[in-house]
């Protein structure tokens, strides 16, 4: 089954095709498709931008497509960066940027730093809309440690682990991860749609 991913992030194209593969669903992306688009995320909710872009993409495609909107909440900050994780650091941001800005923010608070990913997958077809949530819990650390992955990965050490998502190696990351925890519930909802629509 093939699938768009209305996403312009090469990591989380990586990540999906890599999560998904294993699954046996194949990620159709927006450069397969000669689509060259910048959505607007404007809403205030993981939801609400995950629904924006797939809606958007569909309209455009009429194929079944996903798109993941998702960040890094931390507890002693309100739940910020939260839908800013991309552009938390201001206008110049990028993935450095981010990192730095959060580690300034949590100097002075108390640890642990208690913090929590969210990934929020939107599904829509034809005839299908719907919302599939992951989420991972961890602690941010006092300096980046590892290179692999992307955003906040260096600082983030998941609960059960002694490395951050960016020392673990991207087979660890993908098998563990909040974008794989919300991949797995949308591969687990088309298993049994398509053994609903066909019992043999
Ligand atoms: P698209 O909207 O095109 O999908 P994006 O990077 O703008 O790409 P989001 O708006 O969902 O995506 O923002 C996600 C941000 O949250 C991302 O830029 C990272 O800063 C952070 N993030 C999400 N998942 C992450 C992960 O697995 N590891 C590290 N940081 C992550």
């Amino acid at each position: 089954m093939k699938i768009v991913l209305a996403t312009n992030n090469p990591h989380k194209i990586q990540e999906a095709q890599e999560i998904l593969q294993n699954l046996g669903i194949e990620i159709l992306t927006l450069k397969d498709l000669g689509i060259e688009i910048k959505i607007e995320e404007d809403q205030n909710t993981f939801e609400g931008n995950a629904r924006k872009k797939a809606h958007t993409i569909f309209e455009l495609t009429q194929l079944p497509t996903i798109a993941d909107d998702s960040g890094l909440m931390v507890e002693a900050l309100n739940g910020e960066p939260g839908v800013n994780s991309s552009c938390y650091a201001g206008e110049e941001h990028n993935y450095e940027k981010n990192n730095q800005k959060l580690l300034k923010e949590l100097k002075d608070k108390p640890k642990p730093h208690r913090a929590k990913f969210v990934c929020v997958i939107n599904y829509k077809s034809k005839i299908e809309d719907e919302i599939f949530v992951g989420e991972v819990t961890g602690e941010i650390i006092d300096e980046p440690r590892g290179t692999n992955g992307f955003g906040y990965d260096p600082l983030f050490k998941p609960d059960g682990y002694d490395a951050t998502y960016a020392e673990l190696p991207s087979d660890i990351k993908n098998r563990i991860s909040h974008r794989y925890k919300a991949l797995l519930k949308f591969h687990d909802y088309l298993s049994n749609k398509l053994k609903l629509t066909c019992p043999h």
